[in-house]
């Protein structure tokens, strides 16, 4: 597959990325084709403090993508589908993907040296990486692992935030349960039709295409902005008898709207199509699942950060999920996140 961007050497790239350089200090986004290194490199300086370890745990994430990336593609090929077997912290069947894409990303962000602690949807406690880094991750490795044997986008979804305690002292409940507000960076990679990263270090949300037969990622969505309204409410209706009134409300209202429903059933495939058109995720309460079901320190801050860095709102239905704080690593919270004003739509019901 030919890249249609320009590759990172051509002569007139260089001519762009000086341009860039002098708009490095606004929002505007670098060059559509500018590599994903490059783009980090002269954002970099937009982190005035961070002497180059932000930029290299972003690095780091992106390597353990590219080799995640490489076993959802040939999932159907090799011995690696269905259950491993084992059960993760939240009682999910674990796929043998999830435990793969777990041990990818805890062995890159372990051998970068930049993380000192990792929460994962795929371990009880946090990790202790027992090295001095100045950031501590929360990661779901691989989310709608559900959707892996029937061939559905899945995607991994990652938050970094700076670590409390001073470095050399143990980790501690205020470097682990940090508020969504804390994030010094979230994103996620879609693993689709095509593979995409998407992140933001608070400076606005760009989206990178990953080009295999380069083995690197390239600026395809520059300073991404989700429409303030939209017409496509993703919400599993299956639950709707345990949905409380307010909810069932807004379904209807979405239907009198003749709104489009749509619900792939994997989070960040339902919440990227709503980034670049508009709309609005919901998973409620349900009986099933009294507090919903997404995760707030892995799943929902992440993707309430690149939202509302988008343009677009996050709640649990009442706060901003980014003014949660977080009692226990695994919690779960009611999520409404994408276009402002269909979030504070339903807000008001
Ligand atoms: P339900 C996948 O298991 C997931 O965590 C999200 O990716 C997805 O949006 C949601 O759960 C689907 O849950 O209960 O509607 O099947």
């Amino acid at each position: 597959m030919r890249t249609n961007f320009e590759p990172e050497f051509s002569p007139k790239m260089k001519v762009k990325s000086q341009a860039a350089k002098s708009m490095e200090e606004s929002r505007i986004a670098q060059p559509i084709g500018i590599a994903l290194d490059r783009f980090i490199k002269i954002n970099q300086d937009q982190f005035a403090y961070a002497s180059g370890e932000l930029s290299q745990l972003l690095r780091d994430i992106a390597l353990a993508s590219k080799v995640v990336n490489r076993e959802v593609n040939k999932a159907g090929l090799i011995d690696i589908m269905g259950q491993a077997g084992s059960i993760n912290s939240g009682g999910d069947a674990q796929q043998k993907l999830d435990v793969l894409a777990n041990i990818r990303f805890t062995r890159a962000l372990t051998k970068g040296g930049e993380a000192c602690a990792l929460i994962s949807e795929e371990t009880e406690s946090y990790v202790d990486l027992s090295n001095d880094g100045k950031y501590v991750i929360a990661i779901d490795p691989l989310d709608g692992s559900s959707n892996i044997d029937v061939n559905v986008s899945i995607g991994t979804i990652f938050s970094i935030y700076r670590r409390k305690s001073p470095v050399g002292q143990p980790i501690s409940d205020a470097d682990i349960l940090q508020k969504g507000s804390e994030q010094v960076a979230a994103g996620y990679i879609l693993y689709g039709s095509s593979t995409m990263l998407v992140y933001t270090t608070g400076h606005g949300v760009n989206g990178f295409t990953y080009d295999p037969t380069l083995g690197e990622y390239f600026l395809s969505h520059a300073d991404m902005r989700i429409p303030e309204d939209g017409k496509i409410y993703s919400i599993n209706e299956g639950s709707y008898n345990s949905f409380a009134q307010p909810v069932k409300d807004y379904v209807s209202y979405c239907k009198d709207q003749q709104y489009t429903g749509r619900y792939i059933g994997s989070l960040i495939a339902d919440f990227h199509r709503n980034l670049l058109k508009g709309g609005i995720y919901i998973y409620p309460a349900t009986a099933k699942d009294p507090n919903g079901k997404l995760r707030l320190m892995y799943e929902c801050n992440a993707l309430a950060f690149v939202a509302e860095q988008a343009g677009g709102k996050a709640t649990n239905g009442k706060i901003s999920v980014l003014d949660i704080k977080p009692k226990t690593l695994h919690e779960r919270t009611p999520f409404f996140v994408g276009s402002k004003n269909m979030v504070t739509k339903a807000e008001s019901f």
